[in-house]
C-alpha cells in the first residue's frame, strides 16, 4: 500500500480543510473536521478504487452480485482507516493538531439502512468480500430516511423520521451516467415481428430513472475495492414533461424514501413491491450491461456472473433477467432459464411463516405485467415438469403462484441452483420441514452457510484494549486469520493473562457506564455483571422470559436484601415495527420494571436495568465489549441464526442460550461448561406443539414462583403499567403462551443461578470468557464468505492470506 506518514498527513489535512472551509484548521466543528478528513481519505484510497474497477474489466474475472434490500454498514470511517492500515499515523496526526479523534468518528452518521441480522450480515459480507479478494458487489436501495429513530417517552417507543442524509456523504459517488430507466404499469401485449418471433409492446408506461450510488468497500490491508452501489429512484430527465402533477413526482420519489421497519412481519403493501422491482430491475439491467461490454456469448453469463438474493425480498431479479434475455436478447426460453438457474443462488433467512412474502397475483400483474406473464410461464412450466416426474401433487405443493398469490420462496428455489440456510440447525430445519417438497425434488440444492461476523469490525475497532492483549499474547497472525485466537486457549492457566483480560473487561465496561451515566442518567457499577440483550423486540426472541426473570429477582431482593444473588446490570436495545402492538408493550414493560427498579432503595443497586434508546451498529459497538453474559433465548426452532451470539462470544461474554441457531455450533465449540444452555430442544418444541397438550393456566396454577412473578403485572406491583401488564398477563395465561415461556421458565431460572454462582469465582469465569474468545475466530464471516464463494458462487479468491 502507498505510504502515508503523520507529517504528510498532517500537512494535506490543514491544506485541505482551510481550502474548504476557508477558516484556520483548528477553528473548525467537529461535523468540518470530520468532512475534511472524508475527503482526505478519499483522495488516498481512489487510485486503487479506479485500478480495481480497471482490472476487473481487464480480467474478466467472476463477478459476484449480493442483492439486498437492507444494507447496515455501521460508520465507515475506522473501517476505512484500519483496512487502508492507515489507523494510527491518522489518529497519531489529528491527536498532534489538537483534534480529538474520537470525536470526529462519532461526527459520522451510522446509516441504518436494515432492520437487524440480516442487513448487518449483507455489510459483514461486503467487508469479507473485499477481504478475502472475492470480487463482490452489493446492489441495494439508498433509502432517503433509514430505518425509524426510536425515542421512548414515558417508557412508550415513539418513531421519528431517520435523515441521515442531512450532511453530506464523503463516501458516496452519484453515477449518474449509469443511471437505468425501470418501467412499471402501463399495457403489455406481444406482437408479432417480420421474422415471426413475438415480442412483447408497451403503452402508458411509469417510467423511474435508477441513480446509482456507489460506495468503496475496502479490503483489509490488501489494495482489493469493492463496490457497494445503491439505487435512488428520480425522475428521468428527458421526460420531466410527463411528469408534471405532484402526485406523480412524489410517486416516484416514495419508491426510494423509507426502509419499511416490519422486520419479519410480512404485508402485501405495494411500495414494497414497487421497491422489490425497482432494485432487482435497476440491479439486474447494470449487470447485463456489464457482461454485454466483455462481448461474450450468453452462455457465458454464469462464468462471469453470479448473483445471490438475500432472503427473497430481490427474487423479482428472477423474472427481470428472464424478461431481458427473451425479449431484448432474443434468446429462447430453455436457453434463458438454464443460464438464470446457473446463475441465481437464494438465502434463507427465516422460517416464521409470518414473514413469508407471497404477494396477490392482481398486484405483480398490474405493477409489472410483463413479470407478471415471466411468472406464470414459470409457474405452467414448473407444474408440467414436475408432475410428469414426482406425481401432481409435489408439483402443485411446490409451485410458485398458489390460490393467486406468488409464493416468493418457491419463486426463488426452483429457479435457483442453490439454497441455503444460514445455521446447521436451521438447515436441517428448512429440509426436513418447512421445504422438505422441494428436497425432494432438488436433494442436491440444498446447503449450509452458518453466518458469520467481521472481527475487524466487531473485535479490531470495537474492543481496542482486547485487540492489543491479543497482540501482546498470541501475536498478531489472528488480525488476519481469526482462527489463530484459538492460541489464546494455552493461556488458560496464565495468572496474568487472565488479570488482564479482566482488566480490558473492566476498562470497556466502565466506558459504557460512563455513556449509561452522561446519557441516561443512571449509575452502574461497572463490577457488577452486564448482563446484554440486543436483538430486534419479537415475542419468538423472548425478551419477555428475561423479564420474567428480573421480576422473579427483583421480588426476592425486596422480600431478603441479603439474598444470595449477583449484582446485575441488565442491558437491553431493542427497536420493535411500529405496528407490532404486543412488541412494544413489552418495551412499556420493560421501561416500566426498569423505573421500578432503578429507583427502589430496599433492593441496594442490586439490580438496574439500562433499557438503551434507539439501539444501533454504533450502540452495538459500544454494549458488546463491555458484557459479561450474551442473552441468546429464543425458543428453539425459532431463530435462523442469530449474530448477536458470535459478537458477544468474541468479546468476552459468556452465552446463556436455548440450543437454537448458531447457539448450537457455540455451544459444540466451547463445550458444556463454558455455556449455560437451558430450555426445550426444538424437536421438543414441535413434539409439544403438535400434541396440544400446553396447558400454560395449568402452569399458571400450579407454580407458586411463576404464578407470583405474573401476579406482578397485574397487581399494582409495577406502577408504571396500565393495560399492558394485563394484556401480557393475558398472551401468557389466557392465550396459551405461543412461545412457551412458562415451559421453559424453570429450566431458564436454574441455568441463570448458575450463572450467579460461575460469576462469583473470578478467574473461572475469566478463565470460560478466554475460551469463549480463543473459539469465535471460528465464526469469522471470512471463512462463511470463502465457503459462499467455493461451493455457491464458483469463484477462487486469491486466498494467500486466508486458509479455511
Ligand atoms: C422480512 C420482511 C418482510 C417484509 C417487510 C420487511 C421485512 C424485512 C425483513 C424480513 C426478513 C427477516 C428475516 C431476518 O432478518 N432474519 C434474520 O437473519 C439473520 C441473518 O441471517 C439471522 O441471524 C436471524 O436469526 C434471522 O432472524
Amino acid at each position: 500500500m502507498k505510504p502515508m506518514d503523520v507529517e504528510t498527513f498532517k500537512e494535506v489535512y490543514k491544506k485541505r480543510f482551510e481550502d474548504v472551509y476557508a477558516i484556520q484548521y483548528h477553528m473548525g466543528s467537529t461535523l468540518e473536521q470530520f468532512q475534511v478528513l472524508g475527503q482526505v481519505l478519499r483522495g488516498y484510497y481512489t487510485d486503487y478504487w479506479i485500478e480495481n474497477n480497471q482490472e476487473k474489466i481487464d480480467n474478466q474475472d467472476k463477478q459476484v452480485y449480493y442483492f439486498s434490500m437492507e444494507f447496515l454498514p455501521g460508520r465507515q470511517l475506522k473501517t476505512y482507516l484500519l483496512n487502508l492500515d492507515v489507523y494510527d499515523t491518522v489518529k497519531t496526526g489529528l491527536t498532534d493538531l489538537g483534534l480529538d479523534f474520537d470525536k470526529i468518528v462519532e461526527a459520522e452518521v451510522d446509516p441504518a439502512l436494515g432492520n437487524g441480522g440480516l442487513g448487518r450480515l449483507a455489510s459483514c459480507f461486503m467487508d469479507s468480500m473485499a477481504s478475502t479478494h472475492v470480487y463482490g458487489n452489493g446492489c441495494g436501495i439508498r433509502y432517503q430516511y433509514g430505518l425509524f429513530k426510536q425515542k421512548f417517552i414515558d417508557g412508550y417507543q415513539i418513531e421519528l423520521p431517520e435523515n441521515w442524509l442531512r450532511n453530506p456523504n464523503p463516501w458516496e459517488v452519484r453515477k449518474e451516467s449509469k443511471s437505468v430507466i425501470v418501467r412499471f404499469g402501463g399495457n403489455v401485449w406481444l406482437e408479432e415481428q417480420k421474422d415471426g418471433k413475438l415480442k412483447p409492446k408497451y403503452e402508458h408506461t411509469f417510467d423511474v430513472l435508477a441513480v446509482p450510488y456507489d460506495t468503496p468497500q475496502i479490503g483489509y490491508r490488501n489494495g482489493v475495492v469493492n463496490n457497494l452501489r445503491l439505487f435512488s429512484a428520480e425522475i428521468p430527465y428527458d421526460e420531466e414533461s410527463k411528469y408534471i402533477t405532484s402526485e406523480q413526482r412524489q410517486e416516484v420519489n416514495s419508491i426510494t424514501e423509507v426502509l419499511y421497519p416490519d422486520d419479519s412481519n410480512y404485508e402485501g403493501r405495494l411500495l414494497r413491491l414497487k421497491q422489490e422491482y425497482f432494485l432487482s430491475s435497476a440491479g439486474i439491467q447494470t449487470i447485463v450491461r456489464y457482461f454485454k461490454n466483455l462481448k461474450l456469448p450468453w452462455t457465458r453469463f454464469p462464468e462471469k456472473v453470479a448473483i445471490h438474493i438475500n432472503d427473497t425480498h430481490p427474487t423479482l431479479c428472477i423474472p427481470e433477467l428472464m424478461r431481458i434475455l427473451l425479449d431484448e436478447e432474443d434468446l429462447t426460453w430453455e436457453q434463458a432459464w438454464n443460464i438464470s438457474k446457473k446463475t441465481f443462488s437464494y438465502t434463507n433467512h427465516t422460517i416464521l411463516q409470518e414473514a413469508m412474502e407471497r404477494w396477490p397475483v392482481y398486484m405483480i400483474e398490474s405493477l409489472i405485467p410483463r413479470i407478471a406473464q415471466i411468472i406464470y410461464e414459470i409457474n405452467a412450466r414448473h407444474i408440467r415438469n414436475k408432475t410428469e416426474l414426482y406425481g401432481s401433487e409435489l408439483a402443485y405443493k411446490t409451485a410458485p403462484i398458489q390460490d393467486d398469490q406468488v409464493l416468493m420462496a418457491n419463486l426463488a428455489i426452483i429457479s435457483s441452483h442453490s439454497v441455503n440456510g444460514v445455521a446447521k440447525l436451521h438447515t436441517e430445519i428448512l429440509e426436513r420441514y418447512t421445504l422438505s417438497d422441494f428436497k425432494t425434488i432438488y436433494p442436491f440444492r440444498f446447503n449450509n452457510k452458518t453466518n458469520g461476523v467481521t472481527h475487524r469490525r466487531w473485535v479490531q475497532l470495537a474492543n481496542e484494549p482486547l485487540s492489543q492483549l491479543l497482540d501482546k499474547t498470541i501475536g498478531e497472525e489472528w488480525r488476519f486469520q481469526p482462527k489463530e485466537m484459538r492460541l489464546l486457549r494455552s493461556y488458560i492457566d496464565d495468572e496474568s493473562v487472565l488479570d488482564q483480560l479482566q482488566q480490558v473487561k473492566l476498562t470497556n465496561k466502565k466506558r459504557f457506564a460512563k455513556f449509561v451515566s452522561e446519557q441516561m442518567n443512571i449509575e452502574i457499577d461497572p463490577h457488577a455483571m452486564f448482563d446484554v440483550q440486543i436483538k430486534r423486540l419479537h415475542a419468538y426472541k423472548r425478551q419477555l422470559l428475561q423479564v420474567m426473570h428480573i421480576i422473579d429477582r427483583y421480588l426476592q431482593l425486596r422480600d431478603n436484601p441479603e439474598a444470595k444473588l449477583a449484582k446485575r446490570v441488565f442491558v437491553f436495545g431493542a427497536k420493535a415495527a411500529p405496528s407490532y402492538y404486543y412488541a412494544k408493550q413489552i418495551i412499556k414493560l420493560i421501561n416500566a420494571l426498569a423505573d421500578l427498579v432503578n429507583n427502589d432503595p430496599r433492593i441496594n443497586d442490586m439490580i438496574k436495568i439500562v433499557f438503551v434508546e434507539n439501539y444501533s451498529v454504533s450502540l452495538a459497538e459500544l454494549i458488546i465489549p463491555a458484557a459479561d453474559l450474551s442473552e441468546q433465548i429464543s425458543l428453539a426452532g425459532k431463530e435462523a441464526s442469530g449474530t448477536s451470539n458470535m459478537k458477544l462470544m468474541a468479546n468476552g461474554a459468556l452465552t446463556i442460550a436455548t440450543l437454537d441457531g448458531a447457539n448450537v455450533e457455540i455451544s459444540n465449540l466451547v463445550g458444556p461448561d463454558d455455556i449455560f444452555l437451558f430450555g426445550m430442544k426444538a424437536d421438543e418444541v414441535q413434539v409439544l406443539r403438535d400434541s396440544h397438550a400446553y396447558n400454560a393456566r395449568d402452569i399458571y396454577e400450579r407454580d407458586p414462583q411463576i404464578q407470583r412473578i405474573l401476579n406482578s403485572l397485574i397487581d399494582g406491583t409495577i406502577p408504571g403499567i396500565k393495560s399492558e401488564g394485563i394484556d401480557i398477563f393475558n398472551s401468557l395465561v389466557t392465550d396459551n403462551d405461543e412461545y412457551f415461556l412458562l415451559k421453559d421458565y424453570h429450566s431458564f431460572y436454574q441455568a441463570q443461578m448458575k450463572v450467579d454462582i460461575n460469576y462469583a469465582n473470578k478467574k473461572s469465569w475469566t478463565q470460560k470468557s478466554l475460551i469463549n474468545i480463543a473459539q469465535s475466530g471460528k465464526f469469522s464471516a471470512d471463512y462463511t464468505i470463502l465457503r459462499y464463494a467455493s461451493d455457491i458462487w464458483n469463484v477462487a479468491p486469491e486466498t494467500e492470506v486466508l486458509q479455511q
